[in-house]
């Protein structure tokens, strides 16, 4: 290896809606961490890698920064803390608007060098509105550099990578040369069921669910794969809503997230859901643990 060979830890901050996981699947160029337009998508640190003959770069999407209310919440805490712990570097993600105190706070909470991304560019028509927004942060914190970005059309994501770059350090490849990431698929289906569940119920329904995939197997020489997932819910009530009338949202479910999966796995997939109670398990330490949410 070369001694000039970068390497390093950059992990993706910001609050909840920020834009960090469309931020990371753009930058990786594959749809890795799932997306949603409701808040609070993210529950896990999630592992995007950048490889490269100079660099490999470990991006850590993390889920959106906010006061815990409950035993889940907490738990989402810790997984950006151990994060902002173990990076090198990291990227700020924030909205085209004026900073509020908790955006301030929470990026001024983060000890290694920033590079503040000002996401959602495409939003706004009128483009000198963000110069007092660069100047008020500027004001806040001392950034490496600011970058204003639309994660979701791609603009100015590709300055990105550079500005990384130049904060990391000549280090060792840490993971293979072919990884994208160190989760499994089979915890990527789980994403994707869940994923699809912030598209498909409303109010509290998608935050109550937690997906355990309880068998994944290949069948026919690989060439399909067989899931067994089951969908837990807090509340008897919302186990009526997962499943819909004569079992219609359920079957709309696992269309959606079959899809999903073909995609993502490359192969035909038979997808096998359930739903069961598992009362107030986001509040529930022991719960959350059986889960695998501690993973
Ligand atoms: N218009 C616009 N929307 C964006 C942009 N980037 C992300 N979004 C949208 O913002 C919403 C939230 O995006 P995510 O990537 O899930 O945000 P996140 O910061 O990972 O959210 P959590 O995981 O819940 O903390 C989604 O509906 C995205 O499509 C952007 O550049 N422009
Ligand atoms: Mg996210």
């Amino acid at each position: 290896m070369k001694k000039s060979f970068k390497s390093g830890y950059v992990g993706i901050f910001g609050l909840p809606n920020a834009g960090k996981s469309t931020l990371l699947n753009k930058i990786i160029d594959f749809d890795l961490s799932p997306v949603s337009k409701k808040p609070q998508m993210t529950r896990n640190r999630i592992l995007g890698i950048l490889n490269d003959s100079r660099y490999q770069i470990v991006f850590v999407d993390t889920p959106g920064f906010l006061d815990p209310k409950y035993k889940l919440q907490k738990h989402m805490s810790e997984e950006i803390s151990k994060a902002a712990r173990d990076c090198d570097a990291g990227i700020y993600v924030t909205d085209p608007v004026m900073p509020s105190q908790k955006d301030i706070s929470t990026a001024d909470s983060i000890a290694v060098p920033l590079i503040l991304c000002v996401n959602k560019i495409d939003k706004l028509k009128n483009k000198g509105l963000l110069l007092p927004v660069i100047d008020e942060w500027r004001k806040t914190k001392e950034f490496a550099e600011i970058i204003l970005i639309s994660a979701l059309r791609g603009d100015n994501t590709e300055k990105v990578v550079p500005s990384v770059l130049e904060l990391l350090k000549p280090g060792p490849r840490y993971f293979d040369e072919d990884a994208l990431t160190d989760r499994t698929d089979r915890f990527y289906s789980a994403e994707i069921i869940r994923e699809s569940c912030y598209d498909l119920f409303r109010k509290e329904v998608p935050y109550s669910i937690s997906v355990v995939v309880e068998d994944f197997k290949e069948r026919y020489g690989g060439k399909k794969h067989y899931i067994k997932a089951v969908l837990y819910v807090e509340r008897e009530s919302q186990k009526a809503i997962v499943i819909g009338r004569n079992g219609q949202m359920i079957k709309k479910l696992g269309a959606l997230s079959r899809e999903k999966m073909k995609k993502y796995l490359e192969r035909d997939v038979f997808l096998d859901l359930s739903v069961k109670l598992m009362k107030n398990w986001k509040d529930d330490s022991g719960k959350i643990s059986r889960l695998g949410l501690n993973n």
